[in-house]
């Protein structure tokens, strides 16, 4: 089973800890988006790779636009029209790669 949108009580429990870690709540998509800066291409690149891989292991998939060093993320569960644990677990994993 897919996980089932938050609730306003659930949303309202996970976004305070992610905009402290610089993400947004997108509402009238009802996704967490953020953007990453590396020092260079390479670096930003590398970090796609990884998170890349850890996606397709989860089944679950980043909308992202890297332009240089920098990399825009949108996060939302496309099944079930908003957010889920699956974003939430997804935003985890990427500031954990960013950190090195
Ligand atoms: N990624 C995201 N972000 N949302 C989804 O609903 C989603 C996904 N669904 N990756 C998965 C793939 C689904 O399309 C496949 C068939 O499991």
């Amino acid at each position: 089973m897919r996980p089932q949108k938050l609730n306003t009580d659930e949303r309202d429990r996970a976004l305070p800890g992610l905009k402290a870690r610089g993400w947004t709540h997108d509402a009238e998509r009802d996704a967490i988006t953020k953007s990453y800066r590396f020092a260079d291409f390479a670096r930003a690149f590398g970090w796609m790779t990884k998170v890349a891989l850890a996606a397709e292991k989860m089944d679950h998939h980043p909308e992202w636009r890297n332009v240089y060093n920098r990399v825009e993320v949108v996060l939302t569960t496309h099944d079930a029209r908003g957010l889920t644990t699956l974003d939430l677990e997804l935003a985890d994993r990427m500031d954990v790669l960013a950190a090195g």
